[in-house]
């Protein structure tokens, strides 16, 4: 399997569960930004130029989420309760919530903070993002009373949604008060895969 990847992006997700699950891939690196990502080569395969893409075999896939559950349902089918397990409604809400409801803001904050020429940032614009996000954090903080995972067991929710927490903390989410979400996001960064694909 090849994986188009950047560090400090989404591609870490999918290295992450490639390593949580042992299956061997190679890396097409990138540097986000860097102006090869728009070039006809890359854009023939991902026409949004962005990472992560996944290639195995035939299938290409360009979006995190979808990528999760295809590696998920390929190989390892217990990191993605089905229709009849006890977690299978809260492991589809909390799968989807980084893209739906996490990275939209995340995305904002930085297009205002790094993206935009410093001439062109707008603060109001910044801090509506950040205020935005710490709501979204406010639900994932609740959930987590009493849990070691978003939906009971680990799952690609996890790899996905923990991913944008871990991301939220690092672009200055409010974390204070908030022990729940810290422990959280303490406890995926201090697993061997997590760590193996941060260093990728
Ligand atoms: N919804 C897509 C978003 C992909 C995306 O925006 N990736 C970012 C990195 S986190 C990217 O490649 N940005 C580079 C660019 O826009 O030039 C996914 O979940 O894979």
């Amino acid at each position: 399997m090849k994986v188009y990847f950047a560090p400090q992006s989404r591609a870490v997700r999918t290295v992450w569960l490639l390593e949580e699950i042992s299956q061997p891939y190679e890396l097409e690196r990138f540097s986000l930004g860097q102006k090869e990502m728009r070039a006809p080569e890359y854009t023939q395969i991902n026409p949004n130029g962005r990472v992560p893409t996944l290639v195995d075999g035939n299938t290409t896939l360009s979006e995190s989420t979808a990528i999760a559950q295809y590696l998920a349902a390929k190989y390892a089918p217990s990191l993605a309760p089905g229709p009849n397990a006890e977690n299978f409604a809260e492991y589809l809400q909390w799968l989807h919530y980084a893209e739906g409801m996490i990275m939209p803001p995340i995305n904002n904050y930085v297009v205002e903070t790094i993206l935009l020429p410093p001439e062109r940032r707008n603060e109001a614009n910044a801090n509506r993002a950040l205020k935005l996000l710490n709501r979204t954090l406010e639900a994932v903080e609740r959930h987590m009373q009493d849990r070691e995972y978003l939906a009971q067991d680990f799952t690609i929710a996890d790899t996905v949604t923990g991913h944008a927490i871990i991301m939220a903390r690092r672009f200055g989410a409010d974390f204070t008060n908030r022990d729940n979400l810290s422990s959280y996001a303490d406890r995926l960064e201090s697993r061997a895969a997590f760590k193996a694909a941060e260093a990728a």
